[in-house]
């Protein structure tokens, strides 16, 4: 498949691809879905697991559009750690949000002078790119873990960056987007088990939250969506009235399956639809490494909750 996948890119990187099937991308292996819907178009930023990775070796993200959620066109990538002049590796999960017509890219990445992950920014005029580091520097570098940006701007205009793995910490934004207020400051979210429910045995991890934070607002709910309970993960989720809590757990959404043992939402409305994104280990030789990004429609209930969405191949 590795061969296969160079020879694809060789030919086709930078023109239209279709992709009308799950996983997304069949091209190369692709994780940590990230989707922005932007002027009617659905913009699928990914991570980009290399051919025979045996840990999260990646080096760059990728984006792709659609208008339809089924024909897929291919924009190639748009940024890669080497942009970040301070950063040596771990293209990790990330998110990216418009704001002004400037487009913002939280990212994972490897910090050079600290031996491990930092959050970095990068900016750009078009959501695809090319983008570049905009403060030349980690915007949050507060501890192991600094891992998994997810971002959202709320109606009063006050934009929020959760991340982190074990601990779940956010800082307000300034309205540039790429400095956040010192006066808040970073704050660790409490994990209460009634907040995130219970995880036996870890006195490390009470709850079940793992990582890879999605967070948005849905009529008046607040939504945290996360990979939980350990290695393998499923996905699980709490919600709350307010952008910063209290938190409610409200169950798995997604359980465990499908050949990788990490997980990673990525949630949207799209043309009155709504669209669960997540990762597995779909593709020939695809495995906990060598991930592939699918996509499941659903419908929320009545009250606002999740149903439970199963992966499937079509
Ligand atoms: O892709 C590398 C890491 O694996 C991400 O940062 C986590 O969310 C998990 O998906």
């Amino acid at each position: 498949f590795g061969m296969a996948v160079a020879g694809v890119l060789a030919s086709t990187l930078y023109s239209p691809l279709s992709f009308a099937d799950n996983p997304v991308v069949q091209t190369i292996y692709t994780a940590d879905p990230a989707p922005l819907v932007y002027n009617d178009t659905v913009y699928l930023y990914t991570g980009h697991d290399e051919d025979n990775s045996t840990y999260y070796t990646m080096n760059d993200w990728r984006v792709y559009s659609s208008k339809d959620m089924a024909n897929w066109t291919d924009h190639g990538s748009p940024l890669s750690y080497k942009a970040f002049s301070w950063a040596s590796g771990e293209a990790w999960a990330s998110q990216v949000i418009e704001r002004n017509g400037k487009f913002y890219f939280y990212v994972t990445v490897k910090s050079t002078s600290l031996g491990r992950p930092a959050i970095g920014v990068a900016v750009a005029n078009n959501p695809t790119g090319p983008f570049a580091d905009a403060i030349g520097k980690p915007l949050v570098s507060s501890s192991w873990g600094d891992i998994d940006p997810s971002v959202y701007i709320d109606s009063d205009g006050q934009a929020y960056l959760y991340w982190g793995n074990p601990a779940l910490k956010y800082v307000k934004l300034n309205p540039d987007m790429i400095s956040y207020n010192q006066s808040t400051g970073i704050v660790q979210v409490p994990m209460t088990t009634a907040g995130f429910g219970v995880r036996s045995g870890n006195a490390d991890r009470p709850t079940l939250y793992e990582e890879g934070p999605w967070f948005y607002k849905r009529g008046s709910l607040y939504y945290m969506v996360y990979g939980a309970s350990g290695i393998p993960e499923n996905i699980a989720y709490s919600t709350s009235s307010s952008p910063t809590g209290p938190w409610t757990y409200r169950g798995i959404i997604m359980p465990t399956q499908g050949g990788s043992f990490t997980n990673h939402p990525g949630i949207i409305d799209f043309k009155g639809r709504s669209y669960f994104f997540y990762h597995n280990g779909a593709l020939p030789g695809g495995g906990g490494f060598t991930r592939s990004v699918a996509v499941e429609q659903f419908n929320y209930n009545a009250d606002g909750s999740f149903p439970a969405i199963n992966m499937t191949t079509a």
